[in-house]
């Protein structure tokens, strides 16, 4: 047999049905969950749903009254805790508070983890990928994440996936997770990254080189393609730097997986769990699906212009672009090297006034570390108090900025960023224009007020041992889980927001309804439900959510028409004609694995989205809330008519002409049936569509989703 690529040992060992055999679907046992709060609301209210509803909402007063009865209830099917060895959520994302919402979503997390034994990470203790990696991963383990970065864990040497917060639910009531077998590449790592070069730099050339839907091309429907990496140029690159590369992976809708070595253990005995280490590498004849090389001593500082990840060029091609503020930290490069090279930089400087539309003003820096154990080891260096006589702002440990909770940036003014992704508008503010880039670049930058290649910068100054003391440590801010006899006291506080998500009925023989938009390439979860601290923190209530779906594409009042907003649109269809039907082209649903840009769906009465190619999390996240995701045809996505064509020079926005009406004639049947296609129509056009469901997929499909389809397997 050849040899076995890391990624198929870890698989391997943990498999519970299935063999590994390339695009087949397989089922493996998960050894650690993450969630974190802007996803965990929905998980954790399906995690109830497929244990057993709970048809009340128990107020807030109520509390310690009502608690027992759901509790009964789980007893009854022996559920009254995780089946999973370790979960923990985080607190990182919803963390504004501009009302109750976010609030009352903490309250209810924190008890929820306190009656289920999940441990639970409070709010400014830190970003889950990076504190997690500090106190939790371990090679050769498998971990799931409801955020697409938990890809983040693959630089320890783990199998970490970002799924949808149901696939998190189902894996928490103890079934196993459903994947196809990875498509595995090689990346073979030579050389040795040249001072102001940085890991960031790798990643954005993968991004450069194969772009975004590379995992789509590789993998196919449904697929999962591992970056795994290789060669001598591995062990140049710490911890910290190899969580960059991972947690970027994501962008090319992939994971990463590196070798557990040297590196692995000095980051574990830092963090006072040597014991934990183990050496994981690949077999020297590993088989690999594709292989690629990049030579490290050769790379150059690189930046992602507006508004993608893989619009990639040179820093040195846009350099002296202005720039009204730079971010650094949050989801990526917030690790203790990446802050430190900023404060190093700006040490004993002043941040420079900059031109902007609204006038001449300072420079803005906002730094995020990655975690309060981070945030400590910088402060003791003195680091902190660096970054803060320059002036730079720290909203704490959370992911901020990066998903447009706060730090919007002025409009028409450009902003530097380490963060991962620059889709349009992320940011908050409507015209963005985010460049992202590594913290050397982003140091230099901030120093100048306009991109600076960082080589100009002289000789890179010397960071200083990044190490942990006993008073760095924060494990006392963590809520461990309570032992079990505990626990049956303990009531879930739900504040008047919260209700369970809606669901779907079995599918039936004929569906139809109207088309209600049509959209172009590349749409993110972001645009489909929006970030930012309004619509992010309405996550409890699905309901109240749907209103914002496709607020950055459809905007509300076009032209002064507010039946023009999406809502509107869809909920006429839903009552007119029975539902909506969604058409795209390629990649729909890039980004964030955030579910609920699939479950507004059902709120909406979307039936299908057809589009000409769907990311991995975002097309299983459709399948599980029962929503079909079908492959468009050119000759299909242009039988669908515009609403009207744009004026030359403007953007086509993705309103159709009303009326179509789009009837999908025997669809249980040609499921069952097993076909590769199936019968859409619209007027008097007869069109076979392709859906590359396989079996599961199909029945789950077939069920009107995932918890009826889980119920159907337990009768
Ligand atoms: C992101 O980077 O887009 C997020 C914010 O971490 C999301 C999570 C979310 O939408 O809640 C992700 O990537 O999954």
């Amino acid at each position: 047999m050849a040899g076995r690529s890391l990624t198929r040992k870890n698989i391997e060992g943990r498999l519970v049905e299935g063999a590994w055999r390339r695009g087949e679907d397989i089922a493996i046992r998960v050894d650690k969950v993450l969630m974190q709060d802007a996803t965990g609301v929905p998980a954790c209210l399906q995690f109830e749903q497929i244990v057993k509803p709970v048809e009340e909402r128990v107020d807030v007063e109520e509390e310690s009254r009502d608690g027992l009865t759901p509790l009964l209830q789980f007893e009854e099917f022996g559920l009254d805790e995780v089946q999973v060895p370790f979960a923990i959520q985080y607190v990182d994302h919803n963390v504004l508070q501009i009302d109750e919402r976010n609030a009352d979503d903490h309250a209810f997390l924190r008890t929820f983890c306190k009656r289920y034994g999940i441990w639970f990470s409070p709010l400014g203790n830190g970003i889950c990928h990076y504190q997690f990696i500090e106190r939790f991963a371990e090679p050769g383990t498998v971990e799931l994440g409801a955020d697409s970065h938990t890809t983040s864990g693959g630089a320890m040497g783990a199998f970490a996936l970002g799924v949808g917060g149901l696939d998190i639910a189902t894996t928490l009531a103890g079934h196993p997770f459903w994947f196809r077998t990875p498509s595995v590449v090689q990346v073979r790592l030579q050389g040795q990254l040249e001072p102001w070069v940085s890991a960031k730099d790798v990643v954005l050339e993968l991004l450069r080189r194969y772009r975004v839907n590379w995992g789509i091309e590789v993998a196919g429907a449904g697929g999962v393609m591992v970056l795994e990496f290789t060669g001598p140029g591995v062990r140049t690159l710490n911890m910290f730097q190899r969580m960059t590369i991972a947690n970027m992976a994501a962008e090319m809708n992939a994971t990463a997986m590196f070798p557990s070595d040297e590196r692995t253990r000095e980051f574990l005995r830092i963090q006072r769990r040597e014991d934990q280490f183990v050496t994981l590498e690949a077999d020297e004849d590993a088989r690999y699906d594709l292989s690629v090389e990049i030579d490290l001593s050769s790379m150059e500082p690189l930046i992602a212009c507006p508004w993608s990840p893989d619009n990639v060029v040179p820093v040195r091609e846009v350099e002296g672009t202005p720039v009204a503020q730079v971010c650094v930290g949050s989801s990526v490069n917030s690790g203790y090297e990446d802050m430190a090279i900023v404060a190093k930089v700006l040490r004993g400087r002043e941040l420079p006034s900059v031109g902007t539309p609204q006038g001449e003003r300072l420079l803005q820096l906002i730094v995020t570390p990655g975690s309060r154990q981070i945030t400590n080891v910088l402060t003791r260096k003195g680091l902190t108090g660096d970054l803060m006589s320059v002036g730079a702002l720290f909203p704490g440990s959370i992911c901020g900025w990066c998903v447009g909770m706060g730090g919007a940036p002025a409009s028409g003014t450009n902003s530097v960023r380490t963060g991962p992704r620059n889709f349009p508008g992320r940011s908050g503010t409507k015209d963005d224009k985010v460049y992202l880039a590594s913290p050397e670049t982003a140091a230099a930058t901030a120093l100048f007020g306009r991109i600076t290649d960082p080589r100009t910068l002289g000789e890179y100054p010397d960071l200083g041992l990044y190490d942990l003391e006993d008073g760095d440590f924060t494990d006392y801010l963590l809520m461990r889980p309570l032992p079990r006899k505990d626990r049956s006291m303990i009531g879930v506080i739900r504040g008047p927001h919260i209700i369970p998500p809606p669901r779907k009925e079995e599918l039936g023989n004929t569906i139809s309804g109207e088309a209600v938009a049509k959209f172009g390439d590349d749409i993110s979860t972001g645009s489909i439900s929006p970030d930012g601290p309004n619509v992010m923190g309405k996550r409890q209530n699905i309901g109240d959510l749907a209103i914002y779906t496709f607020e950055k594409e459809m905007p509300a009042g076009e032209k002064g028409v507010i039946a023009s907003k999406f809502y509107n649109i869809a909920m006429r269809a839903k009552r007119e004609s029975g539902g909506g039907f969604i058409f795209a082209g390629q990649n729909y649903g890039q980004g964030s694995s955030r579910e609920v840009a699939a479950m507004v769906m059902v709120e909406l009465g979307i039936h299908a989205v057809s589009a000409k190619s769907f990311p991995r999390i975002h097309r299983d996240n459709l399948i599980k809330q029962g929503i079909l995701p079908l492959f468009i045809s050119e000759e299909l996505y242009e039988a669908i008519e515009w609403r009207e064509r744009p004026e030359k020079g403007k953007k086509q926005l993705p309103f159709v002409r009303e009326g179509q009406i789009i009837v999908l004639p025997r669809l249980r049947e040609e499921l069952a049936s097993q076909g590769a296609t199936v019968t859409l129509r619209i007027g008097d056009h007869e069109f076979h569509v392709e859906h590359r469901l396989n079996e599961r997929e199909r029945n789950i499909i077939l069920a009107g989703g995932l918890i009826n389809y889980l119920k159907t397997q337990t009768k």
